[in-house]
């Protein structure tokens, strides 16, 4: 079953973006669609981070199976960057720093590379108000001038949540000494959107040593990720937060596929641990999960089972993927057109106050 509507308010077929700034017009059979997993990377960034022999190969064959410069597309926050996005039918980009960003650093580079990146990022937003959205870059090697930068980018530069990526040069976000960042997150009412990142040291080594190609992307982002934020949820920052939302990429980052034997074998460790509420409970109420990069419609079903509909929002992960690629999965998906109108826009309007 294919979808009845058109995915993406600029196609042809579509009524001009300015007419449907907003929720999508009933009946106009067009939808918006809002992508919020889209990076960038800016100058500063790149005179830090070289990339080696590997990640040479990687991007280049990447670039080569998207049929784009990667590299190119990554500084861009202009015109490439948006006839991509028309190309596809993505209405809005939420845009945020490449990982690791200020998490791969310590305070002295990480706090003046957030603060460039936001103020960069702001620009573009200026530029091209109707286009982009924003989600802070945060030092957090420093928690509390990551708090700063997090209060000044929502409150003066209306950005719409923050971007972190896994751990900060080794140090989960449990450590009680980031909680301070979700405690602002959650009086700000914004979330923070938890993205992979090259795995903890120890684990690059153990796991990976040999096998660089399973290290990022393949499966120990996945790896890593799932399991930050698992430790973020039984360290009980849901409970001394719990309005706070943190969204995983890529459908998860496998949690929906892992719930059941989750909650079956550790509710209990849970409740002895002090817990208010049982795993399963803070990923069905603190959760929200995006489909980037992630094509694969049995395993968006069972996101979809696991979930619902009103936790699921699209999105790219431009440039490592082709905004076509993401908006024809979307508008193939086997849903009801309602469900595909949530995931495409409405979910992110409701939660980021687009
Ligand atoms: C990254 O390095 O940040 C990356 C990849 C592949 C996919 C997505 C992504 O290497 O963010
Ligand atoms: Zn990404």
């Amino acid at each position: 079953m294919g979808s009845q509507v058109v995915v993406g308010g600029r196609k042809a077929k579509c009524s001009e973006w300015g007419a449907i700034v907003g929720p999508s017009k009933k009946g106009s059979g067009c939808v918006r669609v809002i992508a919020i997993e889209e990076h960038f990377i800016t100058p500063l960034y790149r005179e830090h981070v070289i990339p080696d022999e590997f990640r040479k190969f990687w991007l280049s064959s990447r670039s080569d199976v998207l049929g784009h410069d990667i590299s190119e597309q990554y500084a861009d926050m202009d015109a490439k960057r948006l006839a991509a996005m028309d190309e596809a039918g993505i209405d809005v980009a939420v845009l945020s720093f490449g990982a690791p960003g200020p998490q791969g650093f310590g305070p002295e580079i990480a706090i003046p590379m957030a603060r460039d990146a936001n103020d960069r990022l702001h620009e573009a937003v200026r530029r091209h108000p109707t286009r982009f959205a924003g989600f802070a870059s945060l030092p957090t090697a420093d928690p509390a001038a990551a708090v700063e930068e997090l209060e000044r980018c929502v409150t003066t530069l209306g950005f719409v949540g923050a971007m972190i990526h896994g751990h900060t040069q080794g140090s989960f976000l449990d450590e009680k000494k980031y909680w301070p960042i979700f405690e602002r997150a959650e009086v700000l009412d914004v979330p923070l959107y938890l993205h992979p990142t090259a795995p903890h040291p120890a684990v690059m080594e153990a796991y990976f040593g040999d096998y660089e190609e399973l290290a990022r992307s393949a499966w120990g982002f996945a790896v890593d990720t799932g399991c930050h934020f698992l430790r973020i949820m039984f360290s009980g920052v849901f409970d001394a937060y719990p309005r706070l939302k943190i969204i995983l990429g890529h459908l998860g980052e496998g949690l929906p596929f892992a719930m059941h034997r989750l909650q079956e074998h550790s509710w209990q460790a849970a409740k002895r641990r002090g817990l208010e509420r049982t795993p399963l409970d803070y990923i069905r109420e603190n959760l929200l999960v995006t489909t980037s990069g992630n094509w694969y419609e049995p395993a968006f079903l069972c996101t979809l089972l696991a979930l619902g509909a009103d936790k699921i929002l699209f999105a790219a992960d431009w440039p490592f993927e082709a905004n076509k690629v993401a908006s024809s999965f979307l508008e193939n998906l086997s849903i009801s057109d309602a469900d595909r109108e949530r995931i495409a826009s409405l979910n992110a309007q409701r939660e980021l106050r687009l």
